[in-house]
């Protein structure tokens, strides 16, 4: 605490006259913080009685920090900031009913009661998020930045905003801290980090988390300019912000800035405190930016002792007014719980015209390509996508037909390069992504579930995020990290739509189809299917999202065997020996896509044929099998003649020995023991 005191107090020497703004604008920067300091005493007042829920995180004592940032932007800038938002969305001309309506969770909040406190958002003041994973939002921020880039070269667009992005000095010890800042400095996105350094990450004081104490200087690592600002004075941060916001603006290249400051209350309404000392408090305190920029001004004559009190009066009376609307704003309406996950679905595009042998990479290059000519938002980003011509060759030759700017090599970063695509899909773009194999997707999955999967719903159907996530499942001789096959964990996901191609042709419509969706999808495809060739179409066209098909037709009284990616093609396999074999004709249903599930399907099916099973590369406990079997039983219980089984992968961790592997797989043998188990066949 000694060296950011020390710190605060030299820049306190710097600080600027008053004179370079007018008095109303003085005054006006002085109203603002005096709002938000009114706004956050209600919030806590109506906390304590029960109005306002869950985690509440007050911005007392910082007010200077978002009155100096955000004055000196526009309003086509971009805000974004972290849970303690109530101060950043009051500055950004959010009015305060409809943040105070939020906080009671009502349908009149800037989330319409679905984001609370720490999600506030308004599309219509660029103030986009409110974000309660600590430093998850801050590759959007370079995300929405970069768009802003992209549509300048690449779409001709005139215009020069930037972003603003606020976050603590606790969040820049996370690592995609450190990913965000490398990919704005590598893409020369324009967006001010805005550190607030209050000193502590909750109760952790900031020389026990962090080793480098003085934040700004972490910027240096990224050849990123930077610096620190005493937060106490509205006018240090204001003058500092104009010329940094025109700086980034000019330069169009990211900056970094240290905001000295502390929080008066606890880190939020649940925080009992017992981690800082009462002297220190009293210290801070007794250099209140409030009270200290109120006499500044009464001093300088910009203000006299009247106006003041006009002037918080006017500041009671607005929260006053605030609170009342809160509280007559009635409770969103049900119905609404399964609003907003994903938008409405694009118009199909049926196949037709002449057709060419491809390879399932083949297919899936040709869609690619397809959409990139047709879609000047559209561009593709991922590890070694472009020189090294993508790890299974799926984009070769694409960075020669769209040249390097929209066939984008990234660093080895997948939660930056999956949070940049999200912030840029936010903004408009159409990122597709390429994760090199499902295994990484582990290192993105907070930027694809708790950000890409809930933006449209969290936000209240404010934003929408049409990204696709292309990436494969399964590998032979890899071994344990590199073998693996997410997809029931990922299909959990509510807002996210997970696609399983089993064959080129599907793999060319599903991926089109992905590509026209509004909301995100994580397309997985199989190392062991690239190389399979199909007939596929050569014009463009989409297959129906979220329907399975019936591959083969089986006999009533039979099996339905249910296969989707690799797991199709051993079904295939399984039926074919069933009907040498046994004379059995087992009807083969490919599920296509996890999520939405088709089970119209799949119970007409199993009301023909009494009996199911389910082949799955992924592991059996809590997956697509133990899913679809509860869901059958709940749906077509009465036409069941057997339990539902299911064939998948052996619950272990994918050994390398080859024939370990071999007996890890589902197969069709294990189908073929299975159906024996329970006496279906002799
Ligand atoms: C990834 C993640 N880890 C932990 C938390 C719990 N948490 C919420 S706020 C916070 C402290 C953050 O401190 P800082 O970044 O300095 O911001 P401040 O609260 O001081 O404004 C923690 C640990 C979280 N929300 N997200
Ligand atoms: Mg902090």
């Amino acid at each position: 605490m000694a060296t950011r005191a020390k710190r605060a107090k030299a820049s306190e020497a710097a600080s600027p006259a008053a004179a370079e703004l007018t008095p109303d604008a003085l005054r006006e920067l002085l109203q603002t913080m005096h709002r938000i300091r009114v706004f956050e005493d209600a919030a806590a007042r109506e906390y304590a009685r029960g109005n306002v829920g869950g985690f509440l995180h007050l911005y007392n004592g910082q007010e200077a920090s978002a009155v100096g940032v955000l004055s000196a932007i526009r309003p086509d800038d971009f805000v974004m900031a972290h849970y303690r938002d109530h101060g950043y969305a009051l500055a950004r001309g959010v009015p305060a009913g409809p943040l105070m309506a939020e906080l009671f969770g009502r349908v009149d909040g800037v989330a319409r009661g679905r984001g609370g406190s720490m999600h506030f958002y308004s599309a219509e003041h660029n103030f986009l998020g409110g974000w309660a994973i600590v430093g998850g939002y801050l590759p959007l921020a370079v995300g929405y930045a970069f768009a802003t880039e992209y549509r300048r070269s690449l779409m001709d667009e005139e215009r020069d905003d930037i972003g603003v992005c606020f976050l603590g000095d606790g969040a820049t010890n996370i690592g995609y801290f450190f990913e965000s800042l490398n990919f704005a400095a590598l893409w020369k996105t324009p967006v001010v980090f805005v550190v607030e350094n209050n000193g502590y990450a909750m109760g952790a004081a900031l020389a026990t988390h962090t080793s480098v104490t003085t934040i700004s200087e972490k910027a240096s690592a990224f050849d990123i300019p930077s610096e620190t600002i005493d937060g106490t004075d509205v006018l240090a941060v204001r003058a500092r912000m104009d010329d940094i916001v025109e700086r980034v603006r000019r330069t169009r290249k990211p900056y970094l800035v240290e905001i000295i400051t502390y929080r008066h209350r606890a880190h939020s309404m649940a925080d009992p405190d017992l981690y800082r000392d009462k002297k220190e408090i009293e210290s801070w305190r007794a250099k209140d930016p409030l009270e200290r920029f109120a006499a500044q001004l009464l001093d300088e004559g910009v203000l006299d002792a009247d106006a003041w009190t006009a002037m918080q009066a006017a500041s009671e009376a607005e929260i006053a007014e605030a609170v009342a609307f809160a509280g007559a704003s009635p409770q969103p309406d049900e119905a609404e719980l399964t609003a907003d996950i994903v938008g409405p679905l694009p118009a199909e595009i049926a196949p037709s015209g002449p057709t060419r042998t491809m390879t399932m990479a083949e297919a899936l290059n040709a869609a690619l390509a397809e959409w990139l000519a047709e879609t000047p938002e559209a561009f593709l980003l991922g590890e070694d996508i472009n020189a090294y011509g993508g790890a299974y060759a799926v984009t070769r030759d694409l960075p020669a037909t769209f040249g390097d700017a929209r066939v984008r090599d990234t660093p080895i970063a997948e939660g930056a390069i999956i949070g940049v695509a999200v912030g840029a899909a936010m903004a408009g773009l159409r990122p597709i992504a390429e994760l090199m194999t499902i295994n990484f997707a582990l290192l993105a999955a907070d930027a694809i579930i708790n950000h890409a999967a809930k933006i449209r719903s969290m936000f209240g159907g404010q934003a929408s995020v049409p990204l696709v996530i292309r990436t494969n499942g399964s590998g032979v001789r890899l071994a344990a990290t590199h073998s693996q096959n997410f997809e029931a964990m990922f299909a959990y996901v509510p807002g996210l739509y997970v696609a399983l191609p089993a064959t080129a042709y599907e793999a060319k419509g599903m991926l089109a189809a992905a590509l026209r969706l509004p909301d995100p999808t994580l397309f997985i495809e199989n190392q062991l299917l690239y190389r399979v060739k199909d007939e596929v179409p050569e014009a463009v066209y989409t297959l129906p999202v979220g329907k399975a098909v019936v591959d083969r037709e089986g006999a009533p009284g039979g099996l339905t065997l249910i296969g989707y990616s690799r797991g199709l093609h051993i079904a295939r396999e399984a039926a074919d020996r069933l009907a040498e074999e046994h004379g059995l004709k087992a009807e083969v249903i490919n599920l296509r896509w996890l999520r939405p599930l088709d089970m119209a399907t799949l119970v007409a099916s199993v009301q023909k044929t009494n009996r199911a099973l389910l082949v799955e590369e992924d592991h059996r406990s809590f997956g697509v099998g133990a899913e679809i079997a509860a869901r059958l039983q709940e749906e077509a219980f009465d036409s069941l003649d057997a339990p539902v089984m299911r064939v998948a992968a052996v619950e272990a961790p994918m050994p390398y020995a080859e024939n370990l592997e071999r007996a890890a797989w589902p197969s069709s043998d294990r189908i073929i023991e299975a159906l024996r188990a329970q006496k279906i066949i002799g």
